[in-house]
């Protein structure tokens, strides 16, 4: 399966509403899209990478640097049969795990498009539908937030997820659940917090959280575990976890009870199913983290979804939550709170070029 040709391309879409965070506010999403041509089919593939560093390390710069000067020379023009092969003729490069999400997804496309299998079916998943929730960023007020939980309810959304800070924490939550006493909810830290808050954090126990996402820093996994012996509510890390090692590690020391497994923060699909595989095997649920995909990045979301221990819903909302437009047929769309996994070969689905480029801001081909 040589790879030809690679195509990058650089395109940005308007979120229909500012998505803010406790470490970043969002008005636009760019993602860098993978183009391969390979053992005579072509494979998609989208680089997730927010373009500021202030979620992970890496941004749409260093992703294009990364996959430009290093990730595409090191597999054009080179044979491969399976992701295993493809993956060591860049094992040379550390880290840059976003870069390298977008370079596999398009490998992986391409194999299920040349196998005639969808990639659901490629990394052995059995469900077919993937209960959906919604990541909800901070507001300036509470009445905002009862506005966008109400509408995602209405759209049959099966569970709301808070993005909460310093200042936006426990008053926010108890507001919410006193409106919702039903509801699944749960909140997402982004790392904003330190044990010297460990009193404000305790006080979320008394909600019934499904889970408190990445409390503590983006780094660490140790003070976690004095986080996690002090609370009832499950910690979930998403920023801490690169691969199936820092998950098996973080399990065995009592990090967390749940991961947020994301496709482009572990390196790509076959690491994903690594830490799927670590944690079904030790009893610790996990659940789909999205980085504001386009159709591209989601349907791969959908399909690693599909594996039997994704038993919590994930952050796959429908592409119209974020998006007027999005940049594939068919369109990702939830319906009574699910999303199909996409069945048709590779990703399943086709982006639409002519849209790509209207939304492009840079190209670049080697090979071909
Ligand atoms: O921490 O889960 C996160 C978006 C960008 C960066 C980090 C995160 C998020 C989300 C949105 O929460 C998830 C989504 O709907 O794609
Ligand atoms: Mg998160």
């Amino acid at each position: 399966m040589r790879i030809d040709r690679i195509d990058l391309t650089i395109v940005r879409l308007p979120l229909v509403r500012t998505f803010r965070t406790s470490s970043s506010s969002k008005d636009d999403i760019t993602h860098i899209l993978v183009r391969v041509e390979a053992g005579g089919v072509v494979g998609w593939g989208e680089c997730a990478s927010p373009a500021d560093p202030y979620y992970c390390p890496e941004t749409v710069e260093t992703c294009w640097h990364i996959l430009k000067d290093f990730l595409a020379p090191s597999v054009l023009g080179r044979e491969w049969e399976t992701i295993d092969e493809l993956v060591a003729l860049y094992g040379r490069v550390k880290g840059n795990n976003f870069a390298k999400a977008g370079l596999e997804m398009a490998c992986w496309d391409a194999l299920g498009r040349r196998a005639g299998k969808s990639l659901a079916e490629l990394l052995g998943g059995t469900r077919t539908e993937i209960v959906s929730g919604v990541s909800l960023g901070i507001e300036r007020e509470v009445e905002a937030l009862f506005g966008l939980i109400d509408q995602y309810l209405d759209e049959g959304y099966r569970r709301i997820k808070l993005k909460i800070a310093p200042g936006w924490d426990v008053a926010v939550v108890r507001r919410v659940r006193e409106q919702y006493p039903d509801i699944a909810l749960q909140v997402d830290a982004n790392s904003a917090y330190t044990l010297d808050d460990l009193d404000t954090l305790k006080q979320l126990d008394d909600f019934q959280l499904l889970l408190i996402e990445q409390p503590l820093a983006h780094d660490d996994i140790i003070d976690h575990v004095r986080l996690q012996a002090a609370l009832k509510t499950p910690v979930c890390l998403d920023e801490s976890i690169h691969s199936a090692e820092d998950a098996r590690k973080a399990i065995e020391i009592g990090a967390c009870r749940v991961i947020n497994i994301k496709v482009s923060r572990v390196g790509g699909l076959r690491e994903a199913k690594r830490v799927h595989d670590v944690c079904l095997a030790r009893g610790i649920p996990v659940w789909c983290g999205g980085m504001h995909e386009f159709g591209i990045g989601r349907a791969a979301n959908l399909a690693v979804s599909s594996l039997p221990g994704f038993t919590l819903p994930g952050d796959i909302s429908g592409s119209d939550k974020y998006y007027r437009e999005d940049l594939v047929e068919p369109p990702l769309l939830a319906i009574r709170g699910s999303i199909s996994v996409p069945d048709q070969i590779g990703l399943g689905v086709t982006p639409d070029e002519e849209r790509i480029q209207r939304h492009a801001q840079r190209a670049f081909t080697v090979g071909g």
